[in-house]
Parts: C-alpha cells; structure tokens; sequence
C-alpha cells in the first residue's frame, strides 16, 4: 500500500455522509464511483470562468475552452499510451463506444454470414450491439464458452476461428465475476488469424494499468463514471489504420470538411466521429480523474484492490451457506468485482437488507443474463472495489451479511 487511505477518502466528501444513520459503506464501483474533490471543482471552474462552445469560436474563451479540451485528449492518450490523439474519441461511455464500433465496423467489413466471437461472459453492452448488426446485416454471433470457474476456455475460443470471422470483442475483465480475461493472448491468437479486437474496458481501466501498445488491441473502450470521471463522457481508443478505413457513426457539426446538399465530405479524425457539441466540461473532469488515479499510481490502486479483494473472499468463505462465484472463490488473484449468493436469500432481499445497514452493493443479473444462464442463478449480490476502500469495510461488509443471515435463520 503506497497510498494514504485515510487521507485518500478526504477527497471524496460523499464517503463521510451517512446512510439511515449508519456510516456509508459503498461498495458498488463497478456500477459507478464517487468522485474526488478536484474532478468536481475543475468542472465547476470552468463553468464559471472558461464555459463557450469548442472548435468554433475565434474568441478567447472558445479558444480557452478548446485548448482545455484538447489537452484532456493528450491526457487520455498518455493514459492509454496511444501513439497518437487521433486515436482517441471521445464518447458517452464504453456503451456508445462499443456501439460505434460494432455499427461502424459490420458496415465496412462484414457481410451476410461474416462472423464476431464474443464470449460468455460479455456485459449486455457487447452482445447487443452485434445483435443490431446481425439484424441489419445478417452476421454472425460465436460464443466462447467458460470453464465452471468463470474463466475463458482459451482451446475452444482459438477453434471458434474460421474464414468468416471478421473480429473479436471481449471483455478485459468481468463486471460480475472479477474474470481477467487473458487479453493480450486472446489479441495475439485473433492477430494470427488476421482479425482484430475490441476489448470492453470499462472494468479494467479503473484498476489496472492498460496499455494499448502493451496490448496491442485495436480498439479499447472505457467510461469516464467508472474511473472517478464524470457521468457523460467515455473514451474509444482506436488504431488509426482502421479508423481511418470507419465510416462516420453520426452525421452534423464537427465530424464534416465540406457540406453541400450534392456531396460532404468528413473531417479527420479524431473529429470524423465526434458529431455535435462534446461534452467538453466532462473530459476536463475525466482528464482530472486520469491524474488522480496516475498520481496514486495505478500499479499501487491495482495492488490494494487485490488485497481488499483477497480479504473479501477471506472474510465471507467462513459465512454458512456461502456461495462465491468466480475465479477467486477458486484461489485466483483478482481485484473484483465479487459476486455471491448465501444458501435460502433472495440476493435482492440481501441487497436490501444490507442496504439498510449502510452497505451499498449491487444485486441483480448485472446487464449479463447470459452469463446469469450459465451459473444457473437469476442474480448475485456483488461488491465491488474502489481505491478508497478499506479492509474495516469489508469487516463490516461480512459482519452485515451474517446479521442478515441470522434474520432468516
Ligand atoms: N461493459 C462492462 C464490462 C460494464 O461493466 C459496463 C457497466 C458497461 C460495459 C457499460 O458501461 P456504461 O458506462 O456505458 O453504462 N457495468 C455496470 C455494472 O456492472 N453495474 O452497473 C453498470
């Protein structure tokens, strides 16, 4: 632990309030996490003192607001380690971003019977959008398989390969069972076959180091929310060869050179798919919550949300009736999400319950019912970690499941 955490949750001011009396145990960060004091007055700032329209303006303050702007895309792509601001668009979220994609990508390079492989355990985000596309296109979806465990089945992803597949897209890891899926081979195996990869990384880029050269993906998506960032603004990564070969996602302002009502022609990227205003109060958040987590140290956050994962599982292996889902229920270092359930309790009626004793996690099938088919259940209970959790909320956490579970023993 490299960090002060004490002094760390300072700077989140929701986490000293209370819930129904009792102090505020938040252990939902996989849905979304609270925000430090600096990505809100960064925000507020420019509202006060900087706020015009980008790239438009000749007057000083547009031409303030673009240069901030600009410069929170040269914060993301120092995040990533992209080779180029090109490279990097700004969305709503890793759902726009991955929908961008799966739009713009079938309708370049796919055709009827052409082929995506995703996987088991993929959010709703990364199935529906290729649903859309199988409707609109007639492509084709193949599913690899997970082991009992909740991890990728690497022989039968590497046999899913035929001449019809066009691309993979994979989560980096799981939002319901903590999964790190095995990115950069499952990238290496597909390049072998010519076909590139999307990775959803809206449940790494909060609490791992990612680096897009590292990994040599050719798409990234992550949102701003799940990384301390703002609600409203998400980041696609792209390699520049194919998003130079994308058509546009949206038409209007800013993604266009020329318009007349004969021909138009598209502006360069980044910009060719960044229609209309951007929220460009958000990326200056984001940009602010990339430095936060980049003055902490990724490599320190990643380290502590492994040993508060660790202790969890620790902890609530020792509650009867205790079912963790998962590879770290099976010894797997991991950093969360943890998802479990507790032998004759509804997980809502858990969730609820615990709520009520000031611990916030999510219950639910977690926007991945597929995989909620595979285990068998219709939903878990999940917590899930943020830098600035502590182990004596995990003790609280497991103290609160076993008060629970003595009300319906
Ligand atoms: N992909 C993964 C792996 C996710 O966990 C989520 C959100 C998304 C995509 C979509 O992100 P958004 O910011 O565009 O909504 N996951 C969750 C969750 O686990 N609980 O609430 C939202």
């Amino acid at each position: 632990m490299s960090y002060d955490l004490e002094q760390i949750r300072q700077d989140f001011p929701i986490l000293q309030r209370q819930v129904y009396g009792r102090p505020l145990v938040y252990l939902d960060n996989g849905a979304t996490t609270q925000k430090p004091r600096c990505v809100v007055e960064a925000m507020t700032e420019e509202y006060y003192n900087v706020n015009a329209n980008v790239h438009r303006g000749v007057h000083f303050l547009s031409q303030k607001a673009t240069d901030l702007h600009e410069q929170s895309r040269e914060t993301v792509r120092r995040f990533l380690n992209a080779n180029s601001v090109n490279e990097i668009i700004f969305t709503r979220g890793t759902t726009e971003s991955m929908n961008l994609v799966a739009s713009c990508f079938s309708e370049a390079f796919m055709q009827e019977g052409d082929e995506v492989i995703i996987s088991t355990l993929e959010h709703h985000s990364n199935i529906v959008p290729w649903q859309l596309a199988q409707n609109r296109k007639g492509i084709k979806l193949r599913v690899i398989p997970i082991t009992d465990e909740g991890n990728i089945c690497l022989d039968e992803y590497e046999k899913l390969f035929t001449n019809r597949t066009r691309i993979v897209s994979v989560a980096h890891v799981s939002n319901v069972l903590g999964t790190i899926n095995p990115v950069k081979e499952m990238i290496e195996i597909a390049h072998a076959h010519g076909v590139p990869v999307l990775i959803d990384g809206a449940q790494s880029t909060p609490h791992m180091a990612v680096d897009v050269q590292q990994l040599d993906c050719d798409f990234i998506a992550f949102s701003g929310h799940k990384m301390y960032g703002p609600t409203g603004v998400g980041v696609l990564y792209g390699r520049e060869k194919w998003l130079d070969r994308l058509p546009p996602y949206m038409g209007g302002g800013e993604m266009i050179k020329r318009v007349s009502f004969e021909q138009t022609t598209f502006n360069e990227l980044p910009y060719k798919f960044e229609a209309g205003t951007p929220d460009y109060i958000a990326t200056t958040g984001l940009a602010q919550a990339i430095d936060y987590v980049c003055q902490l140290g990724m490599d320190s956050i990643e380290a502590h949300e492994r040993d508060l994962a660790q202790y969890a599982v620790s902890r609530l292996q020792q509650i009867p009736g205790m079912q963790l889902y998962g590879p770290m229920a099976y010894g797997a270092e991991g950093a969360g999400p943890l998802s479990f359930n507790v032998e004759g309790i509804h997980h809502l009626d858990m969730g609820t319950l615990l709520d009520r004793l000031g611990v916030a996690v999510r219950t639910g099938h977690h926007c991945a019912e597929p995989l909620m088919h595979r285990l068998g259940v219709d939903g878990t209970v999940r917590a899930s970690f943020g830098l600035y959790n502590t182990r004596a909320e995990i003790d609280v956490l497991a103290s609160s499941i076993e008060r629970v579970c003595k009300m319906f023993a």
